[in-house]
């Protein structure tokens, strides 16, 4: 009677576990656009054609392959709303012998999936997605073992495993890391290529007005939808960043522009998180423009690192640390968003840029991510859950293996001190060191107290000052508490007392 294969919207690849044993004449698979899957936050508009648009073409592309797809539309009048419904439909239209799917990428979807079987009353296979290069074994055996994990020892253990950058046991070039040379300020004279951009054909206009018109109060707008939806367009764009970006990449890595969201970064998360792009080819492409002189080491390393190290480990993290990381909230953090989160209307211009960027690219680069609204959700004690929430919802590469790791873990430290050993907190002198907003900014960035000092300064203070208790023992953050003895009362109270007034406003508005 056939296996019904379900690939989901985050497993738009050929190779996929779901898929390796299929029987082109016997057996069906199916993709579903459900309204659960796209409302279970609001998706960034962008983030919905991309993934609809996406979803479209592989089916397509499966069944001029000769494999027998059943492709349910959004806006098919019998749609039934959810995975599960679309399953049952389907095994009700016609016999299986089972229903074979691979490991999803959250959660919530693992547990509703675990419970398919008894639903259908019929065996249900979760198989491993092996695109991961760690399974979730090879984490929880190196993780274990440890008092302390921090990803940089995980890495190297992915650099022996793999032997990518490697020379015999040897890291490439001597070192593990070559951050130190990485990480410069961009002078205003270096100019960024231009990111990939391709005109939508017939599919994904359809896409971008199905969109507009059933999630038209989700964020963004998907009219000037632009990024690639096809394995063969993300091949362009890998390739474009190969020649054109990755010689700078480690430079320019944290470096911010107001203006310029794109720099020398890869913009490939899009398309390695929904499968149009497998991790190992995109590090081995990178890796033989090291071997062939096309760039040098400090940039093909830090971007493998990227790969290799931050995105396999932040995926072995969220399964082992879940579901209790959903509710981390180390410091206690309850504060609602502000409402500038969603419009970006605020005088601080680091933040009005960044969420701007956000809203018109349902994209931002790491550094903007991390230690412009990351900083900021932390100094000012933004609950976790809506910190979440909100980053799920508005980058175009979130879900929640990957989102949630870094929002909770990362950047709001609600874990603990298991992902970082210290809190991603910066006063304003780190962001005006890495970018020109401050500049443009109504606030004065050397200003700590007073009527225009720059929020960041104080709010920073006001959090080491509050949680002194809670960081104090961490040796990382020694020096800094060495500078708050060093400061005057009459600062410490005036910058307690702005932070206060600033907050206040945010719970008030
Ligand atoms: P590049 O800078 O070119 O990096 C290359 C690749 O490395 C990325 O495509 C990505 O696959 C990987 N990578 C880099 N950093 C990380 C990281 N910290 N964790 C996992 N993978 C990483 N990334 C997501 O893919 N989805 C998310 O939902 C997401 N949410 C984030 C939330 C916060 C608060 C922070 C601080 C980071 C988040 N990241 C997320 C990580 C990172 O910011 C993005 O992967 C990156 O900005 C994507 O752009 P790029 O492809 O141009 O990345
Ligand atoms: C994110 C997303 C969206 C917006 N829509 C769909 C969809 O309609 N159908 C589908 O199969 N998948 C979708 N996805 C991706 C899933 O939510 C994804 O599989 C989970 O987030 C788990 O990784
Ligand atoms: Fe941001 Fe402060 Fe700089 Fe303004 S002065 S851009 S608020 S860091």
């Amino acid at each position: 009677a056939g296996v019904l294969r379900l690939i989901m919207g985050d497993q738009l690849s050929t190779s996929m576990s779901s898929l390796s044993d299929c029987n082109k004449e016997q057996d069906t698979i199916l993709l579903a656009e459900v309204r659960e899957e796209a409302t279970y936050v609001k998706h960034h508009k962008k983030k919905i054609v991309l993934i609809f648009s996406a979803m479209r073409h592989f089916a397509r592309a499966l069944q001029e392959d000769g494999y027998k797809v059943v492709y349910r539309h959004y806006d098919d009048s019998d749609n039934q709303g959810s995975l599960l419904k679309e399953v049952q439909l389907a095994t009700q239209q016609h016999q299986y012998d089972k229903v074979v799917v691979s490991f999803p990428g959250e959660y919530r979807l693992l547990k509703s999936m675990q419970q398919w079987q008894s639903q259908l009353g019929l065996t249900v296979e979760i198989r491993d997605d092996d695109r991961f290069i760690a399974t979730l074994e090879h984490f929880k055996d190196w993780a274990d073992g440890r008092k302390q994990w921090r990803m940089e020892y995980f890495y190297r253990d992915m650099r022996r495993y793999t032997g990518l950058l490697m020379e015999g046991d040897s890291p490439a070039g001597g070192k593990w890391n070559f951050d130190q040379d990485n990480r410069k300020a961009m002078p205003a004279d270096v100019t960024p290529p231009k990111p990939y951009t391709v005109k939508p054909d017939n599919i994904t206009q359809q896409v971008i007005d199905l969109v507009e018109h059933h999630f038209s109060d989700h964020m963004g707008s998907a009219v000037d939808f632009n990024y690639a939806v096809t394995r063969e367009q993300a091949l362009e764009v890998l390739e474009q960043f190969i020649t054109e970006r990755l010689g700078k990449f480690g430079d320019y890595q944290d470096a911010m522009r107001e203006g310029n969201v794109w720099l020398f970064h890869s913009h490939l998360s899009f398309y390695l998180n929904c499968g149009l792009l497998l991790p190992m080819e995109v590090m081995k492409r990178a890796e033989q423009a090291y071997f062939n002189d096309d760039a040098p080491l400090n940039a093909v390393e830090g971007f493998i690192r990227q790969i290799l190290g931050w995105r396999e480990y932040v995926r072995g993290f969220y399964w082992h640390c879940m579901p209790t990381l959903q509710k981390d909230n180390y410091f206690e953090h309850s504060r609602q968003l502000p409402d500038f989160y969603w419009t970006g209307h605020t005088n601080m211009n680091c933040m009005r840029q960044c969420i701007t960027d956000t809203r018109q690219h349902a994209y931002a680069h790491h550094i903007q991510r991390l230690m412009v609204v990351g900083n900021f959700s932390l100094l000012a004690g933004l609950a976790p859950e809506a910190v979440n929430a909100w980053y799920l919802q508005v980058y175009a590469d979130a879900y929640e293996w990957v989102e949630m790791p870094n929002v909770s873990g990362m950047i709001l430290f609600a874990d603990g001190g298991k992902l970082a050993s210290k809190p991603y907190v910066a006063s304003g002198q780190y962001i005006n060191r890495m970018s020109d907003y401050c500049k443009n900014c109504g606030y004065a960035v050397s200003k700590k107290t007073g009527k225009n000092a720059c929020p960041f300064n104080y709010l920073y203070w006001d959090f080491i000052i509050k949680h002194r208790d809670k960081l104090t023992g961490n040796h990382r953050m020694g020096l800094i508490y060495k500078s708050l003895e060093r400061m005057s009362d009459d600062t410490i109270e005036a910058m307690q007392e702005q932070a206060q007034q600033l907050l206040s406003s945010i719970d008030d508005a």
